[in-house]
């Protein structure tokens, strides 16, 4: 199976290899809703960047179906440790649109207060743990807390995301070597889009997938269609109850594609053929799940053309929120850091916010970012 591509849905939108859904209509509305609302969020992400509004957006188009079908199957308690193309998650998990953008701004509405690359999300609230830049580190953390919830005889599992990318560094070696000796419950979710921002899967490695990498450790690893709702949410849950029931990890590379370029920084026509993506254009996750719920008539065109104005409003309103709060103070450098804060620093403090009045606040409009 680490080979083999799983998929139940093609890209017409029919279902295939006998596979009939378990998730109901109103579920099926959801995700979908959900998916919509999500490609909202990353087109405005970036075009707040070309506006000069933020510094850096790092966008998800085209992977939605991987993170979102995949983080449906946990609990709300089960932990996440991301790498940077789910936001669908958040939004998932209820956070507040407005603090997405708080976040990509730094403002004071921003949990880090602007300490953490901008689209490099945290929630503790939801169990979605601070977004690495440095790549793959967050796949042994994953390890580390899963093996600490089977230790503690807890009923939670955990689930990594990295790219293909990171697949060659030692941190997913050492991670999966671990999770696999000792039966860790963690879900190793590669989204593979073949990309690391100009290397292609090709130079990456010379093994035939990534889930086959996963055999060597002893773990169960599966091949699936990253823009197949249908294959990623049935092969994660599947993962996710084994993990629970004590049952050891799983990793499964999402095989997927990076519509977008890299980040807000790159430019993927200079490295990649036209052909590619329009090949990859017509494999859209969200236009083959709309075809599906179309011919099923669970959704008809006017609920497609409610939801996409839903969803511009409300990430209009949640914009308009955002950029109306201020900048963090400079007091929470410091109170950020100590909840008693020793009387030498105090001293900095009262002296750093003394000379800001004499000086008056500066406004930095180069908002550069160079990654
Ligand atoms: C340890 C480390 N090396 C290099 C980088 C610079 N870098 C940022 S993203 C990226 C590409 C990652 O590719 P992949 O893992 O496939 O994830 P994708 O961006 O495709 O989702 C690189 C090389 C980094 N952040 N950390
Ligand atoms: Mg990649």
């Amino acid at each position: 199976m680490s080979t083999e591509l799983i998929k139940y849905l093609d890209e017409e939108g029919n279902l295939i290899n006998n596979y009939k859904p378990s998730l109901d209509e109103k579920k099926l509305r959801y995700l979908y809703d959900l998916m919509i609302l999500t490609r909202e969020f990353d087109d405005r992400g970036l075009k707040l960047q070309r506006q000069g509004r933020i510094g850096f957006y790092i966008g998800c188009k085209g992977q939605e179906a991987s993170h979102i079908a995949s983080a449906f199957a946990l609990n709300d308690d089960d932990w996440i440790f991301p790498s940077y193309r789910e936001p669908g998650i958040l939004i998932m998990r209820k956070v507040p649109l407005y603090k997405l953008f708080c976040q990509m701004i730094g403002n004071e509405g921003d949990p880090c207060h602007g300490r953490q690359m901008p689209c490099h999300y945290s929630h503790r609230e939801v169990n979605f743990v601070s977004i690495s830049s440095p790549l793959a580190t967050q796949i042994p953390h994953a390890v580390g807390a899963s093996y600490a919830m089977k230790y503690n005889k807890e009923k939670k599992v955990a689930v990594t995301y990295f790219g293909d990318g990171s697949t060659s560094e030692g941190d997913f070696h050492v991670a999966l070597n671990f999770a696999g000796v000792y039966k860790t419950p963690t879900i190793f979710i590669c989204e593979n889009n073949q990309w690391a921002i100009s290397v292609p899967i090709t130079k990456q490695t010379a093994s035939e997938s990534i889930a086959i990498k996963g055999l060597a450790y002893g773990i169960e690893s599966f091949k699936v269609d990253g823009n197949d709702v249908f294959a990623v949410y049935e092969v994660t849950k599947k993962a996710i109850e084994k993990a629970r029931d004590g049952g050891g990890p799983t990793l499964i590379e999402n095989y997927t594609y990076r519509l977008g370029s890299h980040s807000s920084s790159d430019d993927a026509t200079r490295y990649r053929s036209n052909q590619e993506y329009e090949l990859w254009l017509k494999k859209d996750p969200i236009i083959r799940f709309e075809k599906y719920l179309l011919s099923e008539g669970i959704i008809n065109k006017d609920y497609i053309d409610s939801q996409k104005k839903f969803a511009e409003e409300e990430i209009n309103n949640a914009i308009k929120q955002a950029e109306k709060l201020k900048n963090p103070s400079l007091e929470t450098l410091f109170t950020d850091v100590y909840e008693d804060i020793p009387s030498n620093l105090k001293e900095q403090m009262k002296n750093l916010i003394d000379e800001q009045k004499r000086l008056g606040e500066s406004e930095d409009n180069s908002l550069a970012f160079p990654l």
